[in-house]
């Protein structure tokens, strides 16, 4: 794997675990006070997330929750990009969390330093966009869309079919010109897979690993710990940091998480456990 990733003007160091702070710009996360209200909201956690060691910012203006119902591209940037401006001047980089090629263009163009986008740069035009650009791209494993991903997920074998995937979406990326020192891959937990799928696939991370690429894994919060340990999404975070520590030693290098500060105490033991041993 490379030691850097590159996005944009960074070039992050990969020789220990990086920490993306989720800000979401969605009608369940910001939305009580209007529009405007929702931008400084999203503004002032970004800033609070960066404050507490967020090595990346992930900046979604759609929510890809389950049964979750698509938005428009205007909309979309409607939300995403008062957040993407007013973070302009933190020294960290910045992604975007779209799917949508006119959404990846306008961040693109204004600064985005990574793509992370739950289909893989799966729309027309989406390659060629991050290729002339000089951003990073998160390529995640979906199985089915944000509708119905959850209805019925199937695998025979779920680590060798996401890993292929990814093998084979980095491959185009590559071949469309993006250096592989620009390619992230995430296997997409809780995205079309039942709990035994995400715990089949964190318990061999080290298969996706394998594929040279560094990993990325997001587990903050969601459903498969609320199933494990019975509790509501606000009362996650033990379960959250869990997952992240677990993700990092089977060959994660990004967690993606809402819970920024105990996220980096908790990879602040477990690199102290490593230098001591
Ligand atoms: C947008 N989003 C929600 N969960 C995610 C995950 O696990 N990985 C990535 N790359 N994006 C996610």
């Amino acid at each position: 794997m490379n030691p850097v990733l590159r996005c944009g003007r960074f070039a992050l160091a990969l020789d220990r675990p990086l920490v993306m702070g989720v800000v979401n710009v969605t009608p369940d996360s910001f939305y009580d006070g209007g529009r405007h209200a929702a931008a400084a909201a999203a503004i002032a956690h970004a800033r609070q997330l960066a404050a507490e060691g967020a090595d990346l910012l992930d900046i979604g203006g759609e929510s890809s929750r389950p049964g979750a119902a698509p938005v428009s591209a205007e909309e979309e940037l409607a939300r995403i990009l008062p957040v993407l401006e007013g973070v302009a001047d933190i020294a960290v980089p910045v992604s975007v969390d779209t799917v949508k090629p006119e959404v990846m263009r306008a961040v693109l163009a204004r600064g985005a330093a990574m793509i992370n986008d739950i289909t893989a740069l799966a729309a027309p035009g989406a390659l060629g966009l991050v290729a002339a650009s000089d951003a990073a791209v998160c390529l995640m494993h979906m199985q089915g869309s944000p509708r119905t991903m959850q209805a019925d997920p199937t695998y025979a074998d779920v680590t060798a079919e996401v890993r292929d995937f990814l093998a084979g979406r980095a491959a185009a990326c590559t071949k469309a010109g993006i250096a592989r020192d620009r390619i992230v891959v995430d296997p997409g937990f809780g995205f079309g897979k039942t709990v035994e799928h995400n715990l089949t696939l964190l318990a061999r991370l080290g298969d996706i690993a394998a594929l040279g690429f560094p990993v990325l894994a997001g587990w903050s919060r969601k459903s498969s710990l609320g199933r494990i340990t019975g509790r509501a999404a606000e009362e996650r975070l033990a379960g959250s940091v869990a997952a992240a520590l677990i993700a990092v030693q089977r060959g994660a290098r990004i967690v993606r998480v809402h819970d920024v500060a105990a996220t980096r105490d908790a990879l602040a033991v477990l690199a102290a456990v490593e230098r001591s041993g």
